[in-house]
């Protein structure tokens, strides 16, 4: 089996130089969500460049649109788009390569950016699943300052209410967001009891590992009547010191010295996923 504790950190420098070249990116974001993307696409979802079209592949969105690098760097290693491609355009005039997700590349369910809107979208394609009589499971990935967006939690009813169990939504929960802690801006504590009492399956896991987000990902495909929601504990800027639990790190281009501490660690933690 691939080891993808190396791979997102291989993803991760993918990141920072797509940042880099294109002089911008919410790079925090991405790096705390880059465990989730790559257990989602590497090891539970049904989609693949060849299956996009056919009606019962798996639908994901990336409601926290602004982490679209570390989509990219996914999107790119899988083979949906040419990496040398999204690298020489990435964020040029003109050019399909924007900061947030555009529907008319392929492998991209929605354009999503303005915060709040992938859930809902996300109940409506799991609605159709049931009423269509499809297999297939969609998965929402939102931040966890974006649970402020009052559209969530119209979505959170909805899915109870339809009984919708082959919805799974994922907050990137990294106690960040634009201004600050999480906690000042908009308290979003006690999550796990508010999504429980919309009726949601409630599960945690520690966001950065693949492995524990694998295990809670295969239980939830097995839980019946209700849709899940997955807290994933993450570190906004995860995988070098000079981007952890910072908020100025939610938008910002490394310095060339920053460029090379930063990849020094990555390519430590590579090391030590690989040993
Ligand atoms: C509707 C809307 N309002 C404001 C913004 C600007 N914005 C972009 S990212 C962001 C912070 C999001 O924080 P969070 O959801 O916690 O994301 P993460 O920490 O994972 O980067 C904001 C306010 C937006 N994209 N959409
Ligand atoms: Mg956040």
């Amino acid at each position: 089996m691939e080891n993808l504790r190396a791979k997102a950190f291989e993803l991760r420098k993918d990141v920072v130089d797509l940042i880099v070249a294109g002089k911008g990116g919410h790079i925090g974001g991405d790096m705390s969500v880059m465990e989730i993307l790559v257990t989602l696409y590497y090891r539970i979802m049904n989609i693949s460049p060849k299956n996009m079209d056919e009606p019962d592949r798996d639908r994901f969105i990336l409601s926290k649109g602004h982490s679209m690098e570390a989509y990219y760097a996914v999107l790119c290693d899988r083979g949906f788009l040419d990496k040398g491609d999204v690298m020489e355009h990435f964020s040029r005039f003109g050019s399909p390569y924007i900061g947030h997700p555009n529907n008319k590349l392929p492998g991209i369910e929605m354009n999503s950016g303005s915060l709040g809107h992938g859930l809902p979208v996300s109940v409506g394609m799991a609605l159709a699943a049931k009423m269509d009589g499809r297999q297939y499971r969609v998965y929402t990935v939102m931040g966890d300052g974006e649970l402020a967006e009052g559209s969530v939690w119209e979505g959170v009813m909805a899915a109870r209410q339809y009984h919708l169990d082959n919805l799974c939504a994922v907050v990137d929960r990294n106690r960040l967001q634009i201004s600050g802690n999480t906690e000042e801006v908009m308290g979003q504590d006690d999550l796990r009891r508010r999504f429980a009492s919309f009726g949601w399956n409630v599960v945690e896991a520690a966001g950065n590992d693949v492995e524990a987000l694998t295990q809670v990902f295969l239980r939830a495909k097995e839980i019946k009547g209700c849709p899940t929601v997955v807290i994933a504990n993450t570190v906004k800027g995860f995988g070098s010191q000079v981007m952890e639990n910072k908020k100025e790190w939610h938008h910002r281009v490394p310095t060339p010295a920053e460029y090379e501490a930063i990849i020094k660690d990555f390519d430590a933690r590579r090391e030590a996923a690989l040993s």
